[in-house]
């Protein structure tokens, strides 16, 4: 390198210091007003927040077009990448234009509330319930007709944002545009170190590889769902009514194993109830959850987490109860955001979020720019892979079992896992499918709905419960909709998570069924992830998932290895059903 370069190479290094100290200030400035609304939803706490990430995007969009005028020939590999990383690190860019950019800001920010606000008393009731209450009902009332009224309900809410999410469409890709993106969802898709038409080719390509499990495993669920309701309420080669399957968008089907597993295939143990039995608080659970990290030899969570988190619902004030994890100054103020229940399905849900806040813990010392996962499904997958690990042996040993399931009871262990992670598979893909075509123009407003649901029977094979129009807005009922949080992420997860698991089982040198494999307590096992973890995004995700698995592409024989027993022992009862839609 010459005098002249070498002084490039030095400013433009300074420029892109001053970015990413200035990108931290406003990033905590916004996280905090973030934290703040979504903590308590006032029409104050929403304008904060917007007025606050209004600002980040300003810089952010900024600080990305002087970057991209610095000399190609003055930036090292890292310092490219970080260039990259700027233009793609925000889900939403918006104009420049000031009154459209506060018109965006605050049109995501009032969606978030509504969708925080909403509530639905069900017909013959008198009290309005949120979507936690509403959602207990789908998993506890076995008559369809009330089950019907709960969904119709809490779709409702959603209704009113539908004006103003097709003035967000136009805002967001007004604002994708002017940093050289066709629409949002190229941006969205642009976040995963190859062209953007790659990307999709290689989810649809797993998808692929993933749809015979799924139609496997919805044929055998609606055969009996179809012995439980009757003919006249779950048709024998249709699709399945969504207000059947325990959950509001019909995404994970666990709180259906009493009622379809029997037999060999019957629930091995019920964590809920062991959990209720003892009075198990909210906090012991996130204890529970703590203490798995800290087996595998990651600290303590900060004081900080323990005195700032939300841990229960408070009943003086409108939070935003979908589960999340923060890190508020992206050093070590790391928090939880969870409205807890004592159930099994939410002991889960704190080992997803706990990675979320492991992993940000793990990734500090990197550059500010690099704070981030390999990809954003690397951060939904961390998480869940602990959860794998939550097997009858574990529970056992830490004493949440009195008896570890023998043997036998496989099935009903595979089953619960396939009712949670294979049934998720379709949704975590459709929603952006939808939302891609939305931002593409392919979707047009007025056909938001009917493609909607389109996409629900052709992937998901569910129907609703009653005819649907253009009134609707069904997607907004959907948090990450509303809330314009990327969903794609949750599909990698599903097959990540199980690639994760597979090469611990290996470093553990497991010996049983893959299902049977807790890393709970194994030092390696922890030292090796927490290598993957602390590369944050300062590589290629291929190179993150190497360094952990030897793998360096998306790879659903993970899923297949998994669940093998099962796909088996389904393939059989199926033999006399009717499979797909
Ligand atoms: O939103 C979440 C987490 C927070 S990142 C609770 N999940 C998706 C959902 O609830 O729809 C986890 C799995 C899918
Ligand atoms: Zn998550």
């Amino acid at each position: 390198m010459d005098g002249i370069e070498a002084k490039g190479r030095a400013e433009s290094a300074r420029y892109l210091d001053e970015t990413e100290a200035r990108l931290l200030e406003l990033s905590i400035e916004s996280s905090r007003a973030d934290w703040v609304h979504a903590t308590y939803v006032t029409p104050d706490t929403e304008a904060l927040s917007s007025r606050a990430y209004g600002r980040l995007i300003g810089e952010t969009v900024a600080r990305a077009r002087a970057a991209n005028a610095l000399p190609a020939g003055s930036l090292s590999p890292e310092m490219a990448r970080k260039v990259r990383m700027l233009r793609v690190s925000l889900p939403l860019i918006a104009p420049a234009d000031r009154a459209a950019s506060e018109e965006l800001t605050g049109t995501v920010a009032w969606m978030q509330s509504v969708y925080a606000r909403g509530s639905y008393a069900p017909s013959g009731s008198g009290e309005p319930i949120d979507l936690q209450g509403l959602s207990r009902l789908l998993t506890e009332v076995r008559e369809p007709n009330r089950l019907a009224d709960v969904w119709q309900g809490w779709h409702g809410v959603a209704r009113p944002m539908r004006p103003r999410f097709e003035r967000y469409v136009a805002l967001a890709n007004a604002g994708s545009r002017e940093i050289g993106f066709p629409d949002t969802g190229a941006m969205w898709r642009s976040r995963y170190d190859m062209e953007p038409s790659e990307f999709a080719d290689d989810v649809a390509r797993v998808w692929r590889d993933l749809e015979p499990l799924y139609r496997a495993l919805h044929a055998f669920v609606r055969a009996r769902l179809r012995e439980h309701y009757g003919p006249e309420v779950v048709p024998a080669d249709g699709p399945i009514p969504v207000h059947l399957l325990g959950n509001m968008w019909g995404q994970t089907w666990e709180h259906l194993l009493p009622l379809v597993g029997r037999g060999t295939s019957a629930p091995a143990y019920d964590l809920t109830a062991t959990l209720r039995a003892r009075a198990t608080t909210p906090l012991d659970m996130v204890r529970y959850a703590e203490r798995f990290f800290v087996s595998l030899g990651f600290e303590t969570l900060p004081a900080t987490f323990w005195e700032r988190s939300m841990f229960a619902k408070p009943s003086d004030r409108e939070v935003v109860c979908h589960a999340s994890a923060w890190d508020l100054d992206f050093v070590d103020d790391v928090r939880l955001k969870m409205c807890i229940e004592t159930t099994e399905e939410e002991f889960h849900v704190i080992h997803h979020e706990l990675g979320h806040n492991y992993y940000q813990l793990a990734y500090r010392t990197q550059p500010f720019l690099f704070r981030d996962s390999a990809n954003d499904g690397f951060h939904e997958a961390v998480g869940d892979t602990i959860a794998l690990s939550v097997t009858p042996e574990y529970l056992s040993r830490i004493g949440l079992l009195e008896r570890t399931a023998p043997p036998g009871q496989d099935l009903g262990l595979l089953l619960r896992t396939a009712l949670e992670k294979l049934a998720f598979v379709p949704f975590g893909y459709l929603v952006d499918l939808w939302r891609w075509k939305v931002f593409s123009g392919e979707i047009e407003p007025s056909e938001y709905n009917a493609s909607w649901w389109a996409l629900r029977e052709r992937y998901q094979g569910i129907a609703p419960p009653a005819a649907r129009s253009e009134a609707d807005f069904d997607p907004g009922a959907k948090y990450h909709v509303a809330a314009n949080v990327p969903y794609m992420r949750y599909f990698l997860a599903h097959v990540l998570q199980f690639q994760f698991h597979r090469a611990l089982a290996r470093i553990v040198d497991a010996k049983g069924p893959l299902h049977r494999c807790s890393i709970y307590g194994n030092a390696e096992a922890g030292a090796r992830l927490r290598s993957m973890l602390a590369m944050g995004a300062s590589r290629p995700w291929p190179d993150a998932l190497e360094e952990l698995t030897g793998e360096r592409r998306l790879d659903a024989t993970a899923v297949v290895d998994y669940f093998r027993p099962l796909l088996e022992w389904l393939e059989r009862e199926n033999r006399d059903q009717p499979v797909g839609w």
